[in-house]
């Protein structure tokens, strides 16, 4: 099994915690994702849309989306709860975690630590910021009374750990979201977490 992936980026970070937490290895295949390389033809034949992460199975079918790949190894396990509602709960967070989160905080935290604000862009900047810290108020608020998004630890958390903890790299203040911080604890403090920037 093999994840074709750019070690900093917060949506591969999501299926290395995961697969850690369930002790299953997976080659690591870095992707120059900054240098253009999902744009290559060759690289759109394993994902059509040119993004990482994308996770390559041992039949050789290629599986991208960062919600789909934690979706497809957290079945049957701990990390995807097998109760009705509380699976859709474990949804509406990762969609959330899609449209109001990663948009806005991680593609602040990219222009600003990684890639370089794109010229003419610094309003764009601010408006991504603005929407990032309403996306933090709705998750504190969310954790001042729960532990985690669902009603235990599970891939809904995982995904909005990824880039929530990096949030600073990208002009976020969190010590004004201190249940967010409070959870950021428990969620390091779960049995086989690793760190974004450790390797497998
Ligand atoms: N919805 C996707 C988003 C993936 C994504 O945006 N990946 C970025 C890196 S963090 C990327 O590959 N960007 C390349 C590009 O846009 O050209 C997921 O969650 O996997």
């Amino acid at each position: 099994m093999r994840l074709h992936q750019f070690h900093p980026s917060g949506n591969c970070y999501k299926v290395r915690l995961l697969l850690h937490h369930l002790d299953l290895p997976v080659e690591l295949v870095d992707v120059d994702y900054l240098g253009g390389e999902t744009r290559t033809p060759a690289y759109r034949k394993i994902n059509p849309i040119g993004r990482v992460p994308t996770l390559e199975l041992d039949d050789g079918t290629f599986l991208p989306e960062s919600p789909a790949i934690l979706w497809y190894f957290a079945e049957g396990t701990p990390y995807l709860p097998a109760d009705r509602l509380q699976r859709a709960r474990v949804l509406q967070w990762m969609s959330f975690e899609q449209y109001d989160h990663e948009p806005y905080i991680a593609v602040a935290r990219n222009w600003v630590s990684y890639a370089g604000i794109p010229r003419g862009k610094e309003g764009e900047l601010r408006e991504r910021q603005e929407k990032g810290r309403k996306t933090l108020a709705v998750m504190d608020e969310h954790l001042r009374t729960s532990d985690f998004f669902a009603a235990t630890y599970s891939i809904a958390d995982i995904a909005l750990y990824a880039y929530t903890h990096v949030a600073r790299e990208g002009e976020f203040d969190l010590s004004l979201y201190p249940h967010v911080l409070a959870w950021l604890e428990r969620v390091r403090s779960q049995p086989r977490h690793i760190g974004i920037t450790e390797r497998p």
